[in-house]
């Protein structure tokens, strides 16, 4: 079999590419280890940039987005019971949009769907054959049968634990990591969300955020210990942790319920470089881990996206390799900004085990400056709603 571009990994950044590609005439194969089940049943992403929102439009996919997604003009931040809010609208003139991944995820398979493009789920062993040739290949195999596709160019959209980063060798890759001493449990339930905007909450029992997937729909996190596991908690312990770290006035008008999903999730920050090998280009969460605090993961990876789909429409229509030559600095530009906002605002909002009292006054510190001074609100604003492309 042949084709333009493979792209291994049928989540988000995979879809989004090779929805892109199609409307431009470029032809990809899609290869994705899960069924389309699984991955939709992945609770993850709430908050899309207008970059992203941009490229769903772009890609015909943004119909539902704009019917059913949130507008947020802002979002408050609490430390204890003080709490305030930073408008992002008046500060950047720009907004963010609180829509699932799960249905930006439904959106994309419906439109690859719709337009009969190639997915291959439940495919074992997919092993890269010559990236740094101009002949690459990647063989899997699907029901027990072995398969092999050539093509132009190979696309890792297969996360942080897929096979596309690996096939770099290490002589030419390096690793950029930073584990933090945490982890976010997280819970989602069919209750009205407890304000209109999100709440990031830094409390002296540690840090949590209350966002929504809609008006009947909240997603609640709060900041867990890394040895705890989803069982330690019950939904009426992760209520009462919940309102002990919110302030009192969201606390007493918290809707609770029972849970219909709870998962625990480590904190990571990760950047691999380059982000290209050859023909093999890293996109998403297979270069890059952010820590959920920035709302960062997904917006990134759409920002990948773009990079690639970009150099690749200059490849095929203009016969010039400026643009994928170009890809890895141009992505890289843009993740260690997403990175370095997402670990400073991870830093400010969480309790750390070694934390010592001079660290706690530098949080209250920035915090308090935050609260009070545009300058600092402008720039948290222009990173939540996502930097320029
Ligand atoms: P994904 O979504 O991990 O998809 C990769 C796909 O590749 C498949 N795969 C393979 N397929 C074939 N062969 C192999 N060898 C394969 N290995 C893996 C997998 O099955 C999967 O389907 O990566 P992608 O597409 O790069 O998308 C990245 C985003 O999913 C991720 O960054 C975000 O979810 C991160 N994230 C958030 N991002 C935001 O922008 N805003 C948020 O509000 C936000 N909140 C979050 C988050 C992530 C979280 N968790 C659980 C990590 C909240 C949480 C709790
Ligand atoms: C979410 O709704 O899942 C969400 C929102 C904002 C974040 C992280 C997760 O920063």
């Amino acid at each position: 079999m042949k084709t333009q571009v493979v792209i291994i990994g049928g989540g988000p950044s995979g879809l989004l590419l090779s929805q892109l590609l199609d409307r431009r005439g470029i032809e990809s194969v899609v290869l994705e280890r899960k069924t389309k089940e699984y991955v939709l049943g992945r609770i993850r992403a709430g908050v899309l940039e207008r970059g992203l929102v941009g490229l769903m439009e772009e890609a015909g996919c943004a119909d539902r987005l704009h019917a059913e997604g949130i507008v947020h003009d802002g979002t408050l931040v609490s430390h204890g019971d003080d709490m305030f809010r930073i408008d992002f609208t008046e500060l950047t003139g720009t907004p963010v949009i609180v829509y699932g991944q799960t249905e930006l995820t439904r959106d994309l398979y419906d439109a690859r769907e719709k337009a009969g493009g190639r997915i291959e789920f439940e495919v074992d062993d997919v092993t890269i054959h010559g990236a740094d040739t101009d002949a690459p290949q990647v063989s899997y195999s699907v029901g027990g049968e072995t398969r092999r596709i050539d093509c132009d160019f190979i696309a890792g959209c297969d996360g942080f634990h897929g096979v596309s980063r690996q096939a770099i060798p290490l002589s030419v890759r390096t690793e950029y990591e930073k584990v933090y001493p945490f982890g976010w449990l997280g819970i989602l339930s069919q209750t009205p969300p407890v304000h209109d905007e999100l709440i990031y909450a830094n409390s002296e029992r540690g840090f949590a955020l209350c966002s929504m997937r809609n008006s009947k729909l909240s997603r609640y996190y709060i900041q867990c210990s890394l040895s705890d596991s989803v069982n330690d908690w019950t939904d009426e312990a992760f209520w009462q942790e919940l309102k002990r770290r919110i302030p009192a006035t969201m606390a007493e008008k918290l809707v609770t319920g029972p849970s219909i999903e709870k998962s625990i999730a480590p904190l990571r920050s990760f950047v691999t470089e380059p982000m290209r090998w050859g023909r093999l280009f890293l996109c998403g969460d297979a270069a890059h881990i952010v820590p959920p605090t920035g709302a960062k993961g997904l917006n990134t990876a759409a920002s990948d996206v773009h990079y690639l789909y970009d150099g690749l429409c200059e490849f095929y229509k203009a016969g010039s390799s400026a643009g994928i030559d170009a890809y890895s600095e141009r992505a890289l530009n843009r993740i260690w900004k997403a990175e370095r906002f997402s670990w400073w605002f991870s830093s400010l909002m969480h309790r750390y085990p070694d934390q010592s009292s001079f660290d706690l006054k530098m949080q209250v510190s920035e915090l308090d400056f935050l609260r009070s001074n545009k300058a600092a609100q402008t720039a948290m604003a222009q990173n939540y709603v996502g930097l320029p492309y």
